[in-house]
Formats: structure tokens, C-alpha cells, sequence
């Protein structure tokens, strides 16, 4: 059991290091296009990601997709290659940030794009008699963008494996989610028929639990459901794009994943842990940028 959550907490450091340092070499000038982080999302993308099943399931992200990438791959070197227009990186250098592929993981930057997507693939899946289920990431202002409905439409009527992932993180881009959308989101579904899950996004022991039990539900033919993930934002939207109440902040980073899971193991663990994250990003960038 402890060593499953070392694994998780390795994998959420990962993402912390390899984060921070896009932002670093951004600022250089060193970025090919643009990068939104998931800092403080860490525990959403390992917390669901290690709840499926990598070889089968389809995982379709969008325009803040590192994160659910290094969960899926812990492939620092082709994702950072590829943020900085080289040709090693895991599209070849053209794709960038916001357009990944590997395997059966896709990332879309066009907010809801991927949506409608994923419930085809889902269908088609289905249409083989696989017991591969498909997961969108979807932000909390993309639910400013109908085409998601059609996809929940659809999605139900056709009794689709998808688990559609939420991740509430109270903002699209400057603009509160309060200030969007009318009514609850988490009740959105509802007149589907999809059932939601509501979790805490920034435990990733919590966040995992969860999926398992969501995916386990779509896998057995009992058609899509929601897993909504309260979390927070704790950088910018994409760069220095940020007007939020510092206070704000800091009250989030109370509950860093990274300062949850701290408290399941010991200091020294958790430093290691650390230190080897944050040396494997530092030695992949010194590769890359020799
Ligand atoms: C169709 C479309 N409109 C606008 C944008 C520009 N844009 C990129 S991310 C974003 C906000 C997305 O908010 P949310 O869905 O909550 O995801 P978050 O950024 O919070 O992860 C916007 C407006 C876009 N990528 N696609
Ligand atoms: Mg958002």
C-alpha cells in the first residue's frame, strides 16, 4: 500500500518539476507556441489516470494536458522535446503543447473539441465488443461550449463507456466560474441520466478511489457517469495571465497535493521523492538544450 502511494506522489512530483520548468523555459523564450500548467491539479490527472486500464482505455485531454500525459507515459523527455519544437519530441516537434499523441492518449486544445470525440471512440469501442472505456478531461468553462451536450445527449442515449472527467478548478482563464454559468454545475447531467461522483481533487488517494469505482461502472456496460474533481489552480492560466486574489492562492495552497500527501509518509521519503523528480527534469532539459 505504501508503496502504491509513493508511486503516485512520485508520479504528482514529476509533473510539479516538469511544470515549473516549462514555465522557466518559457520565460527563457525557449517555448515553441504556448503552455497552460496543471500546477495544483497534480492529484486529478495521477489520481484517475492510474485508476485505468493504459493498455485498453482512451484518454482524450485538452489544452492543459501535461500533466494527464506524464500519468499515462512518465515520459518527461518526449513531452518536454516536444514543447520545445524538436524533432525527438513525442508528435515529432509539431504538435506542441496542446496537441499530444501517444498511444491511446490525445490531447485537443480547442476547449470541448474533444468531447463529441471521445464518445465516438467510445461507441466504437463498444462496437468491437472491447472492454476499453474513454475519458475526457473536461475544464469547468468548457461547459460554455455546446457541443459537450450533444456528446452527454448522445453519450446516454446510446448507452456510451465513457467517464467524463471534470475538473472544477473555479476558473476559465480570468473569468470565475460563478460569473459563467448559471446554476450548479455538478447537477448538469443530471437530466441525462448520468450519475456524478463528487470528489475532492487535491487528495490524490481520494481522486483514485473514485475513478476506480466510476470506471468499473462504465466498464460494465452500465453506460457513462461523471467523476467531478474539485481542485484549484495554483499558477497562472497559461503564463503571467493571473488577477487572482493572492489571498485566494493561499488558501489553496494549503491543500497542494503535494502538501496532502505529505502526510503519508515520512519526511525523508517524501524528500527523495522530490529531489529525484526534480533532478530527472533538470538532467532530461540539460540533454535536450545541449
Ligand atoms: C473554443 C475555444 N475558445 C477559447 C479558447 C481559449 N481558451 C483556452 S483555455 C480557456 C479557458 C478554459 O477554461 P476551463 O475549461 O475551465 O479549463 P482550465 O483552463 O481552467 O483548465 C480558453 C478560453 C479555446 N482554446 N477554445
Ligand atoms: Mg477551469
Amino acid at each position: 500500500m505504501s508503496e502504491q502511494i509513493e508511486q503516485l506522489v512520485q508520479q504528482m512530483c514529476l509533473i510539479r518539476h516538469t511544470e515549473t520548468a516549462l514555465l522557466e523555459l518559457f520565460s527563457q523564450g525557449k517555448v515553441r507556441g504556448t503552455v497552460h500548467t496543471c500546477l495544483g491539479q497534480e492529484a486529478c490527472a495521477v489520481g484517475v489516470v492510474s485508476a485505468l486500464n493504459k493498455e485498453t482505455d482512451i484518454i482524450y485531454s485538452n489544452h492543459r494536458g501535461h500533466g494527464h500525459y506524464l500519468a499515462y507515459s512518465q515520459d518527461v523527455y518526449g513531452l518536454i522535446a516536444e514543447i520545445l519544437g524538436l524533432p525527438a519530441g513525442i508528435c515529432h516537434g509539431v504538435g506542441g503543447s496542446q496537441h499530444l499523441q501517444f498511444n491511446n492518449f490525445y490531447t485537443n486544445g480547442i476547449q470541448g473539441a474533444g468531447v463529441p470525440i471521445t464518445v465516438g471512440m467510445a461507441l466504437a469501442e463498444k462496437l468491437k465488443g472491447s472492454s476499453a472505456i474513454a475519458v475526457p478531461f473536461i475544464g469547468d468553462g468548457t461547459f460554455g461550449e455546446g457541443a459537450i451536450y450533444e456528446a452527454f445527449n448522445i453519450a446516454a442515449l446510446w448507452q456510451a463507456p465513457v467517464m467524463f472527467v471534470v475538473e472544477f478548478n473555479h476558473y476559465a482563464q480570468s473569468t470565475p466560474s460563478l460569473m459563467q454559468h448559471a446554476g450548479d454545475l455538478r447537477t448538469r447531467v443530471d437530466t441525462y441520466g448520468i450519475p456524478v461522483t463528487v470528489i475532492d481533487g487535491m487528495d490524490v488517494c481520494k481522486v483514485k478511489a473514485a475513478a476506480a469505482i466510476v470506471a468499473e461502472y462504465v466498464r460494465a456496460g452500465k453506460g457513462p457517469a461523471m467523476l467531478f474533481l474539485e481542485t484549484y489552480r495554483l499558477g497562472p492560466h497559461s503564463k503571467g495571465d493571473d488577477d487572482r486574489l493572492q489571498s485566494e492562492i493561499d488558501r489553496y495552497r494549503l491543500r497542494d497535493p503535494l502538501v496532502v500527501c505529505r502526510q503519508l509518509m515520512s519526511q525523508a521519503v517524501f524528500e527523495r521523492i522530490e529531489k529525484d523528480a526534480a533532478s530527472q527534469v533538470s538532467s532530461v532539459i540539460k540533454e535536450l538544450l545541449a
